[in-house]
């Protein structure tokens, strides 16, 4: 928590959950029916973080929900205090975004205890806490890391017309990875669905794997000290667990005059605007797309759960693979 400390930040939740609660008339005035909802989100890391916030807030005004939205900077300490803030205001429901997937266990009891049921949002739990929680809504990460993997098969071994890769036969395919937060989920399941593949594949070798955080700037420094390792500077394909990572490696690459896409074949997840805008200039390969518009979903959800209706146990969001043999030019403006 970089400006304010523990102290301060408690004293801001306080007082903002207090001011919220204390016009609770004037909200149920404009509200009406509208539930209360108390959400932990875990940061601003990347423009996809920033999208998924969008969606939150705006789906909430539409559909005038009392939305308590509190951002954890990144820390998993911040998370537990907001959701024991929304325990101690008793939300109608709690959603939040696990930044990782353990560590939940004793604030999901609370939440539990207290009666109020909770939505997991975007990355997953530990199947350990199954029990204390009613769903979950986000995306198929695991799914993602296979269709990242079946790219490259389809790129090294069967590309369609004009999009061949000049490599030599027989010579392994050396992949550097770039993983998410260590023990999110997405870092954990992008590479598991990834290695599935690929298992099948062994002319594939992932001769480096390290974890950027899903920044620019890790990115960026990981791919530096890759170029200038000898034993893997001469690396053949770049996986990136996101588009921020990935823009970060790039700019390295560029610096060395190396051509993303074409000295580098690159695969990137998220499908940010600026990944699209490189693949369309050749930069990238493949983007495989994590639907960030979850905001509608979770109110629905939401409110489904408030009524004490059933909901479904796991929700995904709709998703594309973006390949740059695809015909990119009737592709919406991805807004972020
Ligand atoms: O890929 C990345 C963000 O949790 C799926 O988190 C999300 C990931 C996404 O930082 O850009």
């Amino acid at each position: 928590m970089p400006f304010i400390n523990k102290t301060v930040y408690n004293i801001i939740l306080l007082v903002y959950c207090i001011v919220l609660f204390s016009c609770n008339k004037t909200q149920e005035e404009i509200t009406n029916d509208g539930i209360i909802l108390g959400f932990s989100q875990i940061g601003a890391e990347s423009a996809w973080r920033n999208q998924n916030t969008r969606s939150v807030q705006e789906a909430a005004a539409r559909q005038r929900i009392q939305l308590l939205f509190f951002n954890a900077e990144q820390k998993q300490e911040n998370q537990i205090r907001a959701i024991r803030s929304f325990i101690a205001y008793q939300v109608d429901v709690i959603a939040f975004v696990p930044i990782i997937s353990g560590g939940w266990r004793n604030v999901l009891e609370e939440a539990r205890d207290a009666g109020i049921p909770v939505l997991i949002c975007d990355r997953e739990i530990n199947d350990a806490y199954e029990d204390l929680y009613i769903g979950y809504l986000g995306t198929n990460m695991l799914q993602q890391g296979r269709s990242a993997a079946d790219f490259l098969v389809t790129k090294f071994f069967d590309p369609p017309e004009g999009f061949a890769v000049d490599h030599p036969a027989g010579q392994p395919i050396r992949i550097v990875e770039l993983q998410g937060t260590e023990d999110s989920s997405p870092a954990i399941l992008r590479a598991l669905g990834f290695r599935e593949v690929l298992e099948n594949h062994t002319e594939f070798q992932i001769i480096y794997s390290a974890s950027g955080d899903f920044l620019r700037s890790k990115g960026y420094e990981l791919m530096r000290e890759i170029l200038d390792d000898d034993l893997l500077r001469n690396m053949n394909v770049l996986f990136s667990h996101n588009d921020s990572m990935t823009l970060g490696a790039i700019d390295a690459m560029k610096e060395r005059g190396i051509q993303p896409g074409k000295d580098i074949i690159i695969v990137s997840i998220d499908a940010e605007q600026a990944a699209i805008d490189a693949l369309k200039r050749g930069e990238i390969n493949c983007v495989v797309e994590c639907n960030p518009n979850q905001g509608a979903d979770i109110m629905n959800l939401a409110q489904r759960l408030a009524r004490g209706e059933p909901i479904p146990r796991i929700s995904y969001m709709i998703e594309a693979v973006f390949n740059e043999w695809d015909d990119l030019s009737r592709l919406p403006a991805r807004g972020y």
